[in-house]
């Protein structure tokens, strides 16, 4: 038996990176590894720790898995019966966006960030393709930046193309175990080969950057950083369907709603309708931005759709 980190799962393969030698083992599964109560689409994720052994073949088989730190899971639709855990045991999650090509779903980031909360995952976003927000995407810009800084959230600039905020970001993922994650063709991959320029990756063909719904990258894959650290690129995501909240928990995981939420004339108040909310104070006030609060109150909406 020996202890691996799991780096790819390709179908029914695993490839397991033994923790000891460094040596890459192709593994099956053996049984049911399930974890408490979560039904999710597989039992072992990319970023799992798990425990290995040679099968009765020639097969290695993945045995056990380590408890997680921490976790991003997701459901495709909000129907969805399984979940889908994405990554395991991260320093960090980058949630990658474009102003445009493909454009920002808010409701898709927040969701994402909501998730990032509740699993205690550091979540920060990156605008790439800034190259192409020139003056005409100024007013939007700004207003991108400023609902995510009243949220408490940092914003990398970034571009692969120009090599705006590459730096930065090769700085913040040193010696971090890295997710990104974000819509198809947004970049990710390209910018994983910008800031590691050893590692090869398919990426979309240059300028083929408006077929959004074409996916270049087919499933999750976690790579050694040369620099230190591992960075896992994972195939884009359309939906992301939240699991397992609470109608009066979802307040807590936007940051800034739930900071401006304490002096609520109501205990419980939901920050809809209720008379003497802060919360609608602060986003007729600006200090909460619009959109960030009809995120909310879609999570909410949807909480009553489903729960009932
Ligand atoms: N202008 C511009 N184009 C970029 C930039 N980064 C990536 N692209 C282009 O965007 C397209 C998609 O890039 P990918 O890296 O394959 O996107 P992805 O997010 O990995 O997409 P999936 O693997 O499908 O999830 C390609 O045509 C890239 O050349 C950038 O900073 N600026
Ligand atoms: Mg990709
Ligand atoms: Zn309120």
């Amino acid at each position: 038996m020996a202890t691996g980190l799991v780096i790819k799962n390709t179908g029914s393969w695993y490839t397991v990176e033994d923790l000891a030698t460094g040596k890459l083992i192709p593994c099956r599964i053996k049984g049911k590894l399930r974890l408490k109560g979560i039904r999710t689409t597989k039992p072992v994720t990319v970023g799992d720790r798990v425990e290995y052994a040679a099968g009765p073949g020639a097969d290695s088989v993945v045995s056990g898995i380590h408890e997680r730190t921490n976790y991003i899971i997701r459901k495709s639709s909000n129907l969805a019966r399984e979940a889908h855990i994405i990554a395991a045991n991260l320093d960090l999650a980058l949630v990658i966006v474009t102003l445009d090509f493909p454009p920002v779903n808010p409701e898709f980031l927040d969701r994402f960030l909501v998730t990032a909360e509740a699993y205690n995952v550091p979540a920060r976003i990156v605008l790439n393709k800034i190259d192409l927000f020139g003056a005409p995407y100024a007013e939007r810009l700004a207003e991108f930046h400023e609902a995510y800084r009243m949220a408490g959230y940092e914003v990398i600039e970034a571009s692969a193309l120009t090599g705006v905020g590459i730096d930065r970001l090769r700085d913040m993922i040193r010696d971090k175990v890295t997710l990104f994650s974000g819509n198809s063709g947004v970049g990710k991959s390209t910018l994983v080969q910008t800031i590691d320029p050893s590692l090869t990756l398919r990426t979309g063909e240059i300028s083929s950057y408006h077929n959004k719904g074409k996916h270049t990258t087919t499933f999750s894959e976690m790579f050694k950083l040369t620099e230190g650290g591992y960075l896992i690129d994972t195939p884009g995501i359309k939906g992301f369907g939240l699991i397992d909240f609470e109608k009066d928990e979802i307040s807590r995981y936007f940051p800034e709603i739930f900071r401006h939420s304490v002096e609520c004339q109501y205990y419980n108040c939901t920050h809809t309708h209720e008379p003497g909310c802060t919360v609608k104070e602060a986003v007729e006030a600006g200090k909460v931005s619009a959109s960030r609060y009809i995120s909310y109150l879609k999570l909410l909406e949807e909480d009553e759709k489903y729960r009932k």
